[in-house]
């Protein structure tokens, strides 16, 4: 492929954090927030570029209002932007997450993708087009890559996914398929997807295409626990490379062990 981005980047891709409420009358915050807060603390280190959560960052549209502010606050610790991508978890029916609470004024450095048909966001400063396409309803006419445009100039182009990966042998029987002549045809840089709970690489010709994987080691069946960091390298194209997240497995039992309230 001739156009690939003329900077270097780096961009850290999680998904499926599944944040929900904190127990009441427990002392040690639930597993997802603490993954969460991991990743954070991992973005910061490795001082990327952008954030891109691929859907499900929360566990359903009911969570409590303290549970949206916890994810505010860490988001707005970043010093990077971030993309969310509304999942089937999160989706965007009225009176959800993203349709109470409005992140980009909660956290300037974030932005929502919302726009049913897709929408395109530019990062001028960092050489960047990021695409997604809202999910209203999970079902299987839903195409998470539909209408996605041609890339037209040498920007890196970002595309999010959240969804089922088929294989072109395989019938896509479930809901938000992306098929992986779907992402072949983009001729995007990379498509940052979510909906699986285990790292997997599902690249097709020249397109780097990725689920990162739960970060909660409980629900993951491979090595728990990753994000990806994906490089975007003017001279050799997209490396991703998972890294556990280590916070996401610190007293990995205690999270069972709740004090009574008073
Ligand atoms: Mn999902």
């Amino acid at each position: 492929m001739e156009a690939i981005g003329s900077r270097r980047l780096t961009l850290l891709h999680t998904a499926d954090v599944h944040l929900d409420d904190w127990p009441q009358g427990t002392m040690e915050p639930p597993g997802a927030h603490r993954a969460f807060e991991a990743i954070i603390d991992r973005a910061l280190d490795m001082q990327v570029d952008l954030v891109l959560i691929a859907g499900d960052l929360f566990d359903h549209n009911r969570v409590a209002d303290d549970t949206i502010a916890f994810a505010q606050s860490q988001l707005r610790r970043l010093h990077c932007p971030a993309v969310i991508l509304p999942g089937n978890h999160d989706c965007l029916h009225p009176n959800g997450i993203y349709h109470r609470h409005d992140f980009g004024a909660a956290c300037g450095n974030v932005r929502v993708i919302t726009e049913l048909d897709g929408q395109t966001i530019a990062f001028p400063e960092l050489d960047l087009v990021v695409w997604g396409r809202g999910m209203e309803a999970h079902e299987p006419g839903f195409h998470p890559l539909a209408h996605i445009p041609a890339r037209h100039d040498g920007r890196w182009h970002v595309a999010m996914a959240h969804g089922f990966f088929y294989e072109d042998f395989e019938p896509p029987e479930r809901s938000s398929p992306i098929l992986a002549a779907e992402i072949r045809q983009t001729g995007w840089d990379y498509v940052a997807m979510g909906h699986k709970h285990v790292t997997a690489n599902h690249s097709q010709e020249g397109v780097a295409a990725w689920y990162p994987g739960t970060p909660l080691p409980e629900w993951s069946t491979a090595p728990p626990g990753h994000v990806l960091l994906v490089e975007c390298c003017p001279e050799h194209g997209v490396i991703v490379r998972p890294h556990q997240v280590a916070g996401a497995c610190r007293d990995r039992g205690s999270r069972r062990q709740s004090i009574s309230g008073p």
